[in-house]
């Protein structure tokens, strides 16, 4: 595939959501105006297929986001939260969900991991797919490269172990308008697809040294509803009197919902989507975040643990599930249609 830049080959229109206000004029004003194409999608070099532009009906109603206002969450010791039920408006967040599911690309990604002398093959229980570089590098607005931040000057090929990928531009209207209405920046976008209720991820606190102190993360969600559960670290063995471990504070999060954790939260909090078994978990549903990774650390752990070295997963309609895709299964599909 040719390697075009993200954003510089896409006639910039943000007259879609100008033109609603100048036709309605008392039709309350967008908060946001996101900027997005009406025609191209989004290529980049390393990505296996291009991924459309939000359509319109989306985009527009995205720029009036956040649906209501944040419910603030600090009830508990270390906990900050902002809690938006929804976000994402009610009439898009279905449009939205079938739309991410359908065009992104995903990966079921496998490790190895050492306990003492014992390494196990792990597979990662859901579907993963990741944008963004960390700080120290940013993407060129014409050809898509990785430039220093400082430097503007290309990257040397060994900075990442593997190559970064730009937001794409459905993605990245979202980051904008979730960038201002919760006052923090983010060059990174995780997406996980829970398939039903045994996909899941375990209790984990995204604390890593490459986000720096109290980060930011953003996390939406979309179609089915699933519990979210938060629980306190527990306190080092050397704690005089140390809390009792009560029930997790569960929040069952539904789509269109967003949850901003920040400040101590996550290096005082674990959470998790745990398994479920069967009614609404067995639909699919997707989360996104957005974070901010400060050093290079970030981005090689980053595309390890949500790209990998396996194969590109597309969600196949027919089939109602997530295939794998391959460029030569594609064409012949499409040469017998
Ligand atoms: O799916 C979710 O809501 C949580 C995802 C999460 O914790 C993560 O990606 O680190």
């Amino acid at each position: 595939m040719p390697s075009t830049p993200v954003s510089s080959r896409v006639p910039i229109v943000s007259a879609v959501l100008r033109s609603m206000q100048d036709a309605f004029s008392l039709a309350k004003k967008p908060k946001v105006e996101v900027e997005v194409s009406v025609r191209d999608a989004s290529s980049h070099s390393t990505y296996p297929f291009p991924v459309p532009q939000l359509p319109p009906s989306v985009a527009d109603a995205l720029g009036f986001a956040p649906a209501v206002e944040g419910k603030a969450i600090h009830d508990q010791p270390d906990l900050d939260l902002l809690y938006f039920q929804p976000y994402i408006a009610k009439d898009i967040e279905k449009d939205l969900f079938e739309f991410l599911r359908q065009e992104l690309f995903f990966y079921r990604v496998e490790y190895r991991i050492k306990r003492g002398s014992v390494e196990t093959q792990i597979t990662t229980p859901r579907y993963t797919t990741v944008f963004g570089v960390d700080e120290t590098s940013r993407f060129s607005s014409t050809d898509g490269s990785v430039l220093d931040s400082k430097t503007n000057k290309p990257v040397p090929k060994d900075r990442y172990k593997a190559q970064p990928r730009p937001l794409p531009g459905c993605l990245d209207a979202l980051r904008i308008v979730t960038e201002g209405s919760t006052s923090e920046t983010y060059n990174f976008c995780l997406v996980n697809y829970y398939a039903n209720g045994s996909d899941s991820i375990s209790y984990h606190s995204d604390d890593e040294r490459f986000l720096g102190p109290n980060p930011a993360i953003a996390s939406f969600s979309l179609g089915a509803k699933r519990d979210f559960l938060m629980k306190h670290k527990p306190a080092p063995p050397s704690a005089t009197n140390p809390p009792e471990e009560g029930k997790p504070l569960k929040l069952p999060l539904a789509s269109g919902d967003m949850i901003l954790m920040r400040g101590p939260t996550q290096s005082n909090w674990l959470h998790s989507i745990p398994k479920r078994k069967g009614g609404e978990s067995e639909k699919g549903r997707i989360n996104i975040t957005f974070r901010k990774a400060i050093t290079r650390g970030g981005t090689d752990n980053y595309y390890n643990y949500n790209v990998g070295t396996g194969g590109v997963f597309r969600w196949n309609p027919e089939r109602e599930e997530m295939m794998p895709w391959s460029p030569t299964v594609h064409t012949e599909e499409t040469e017998l249609a």
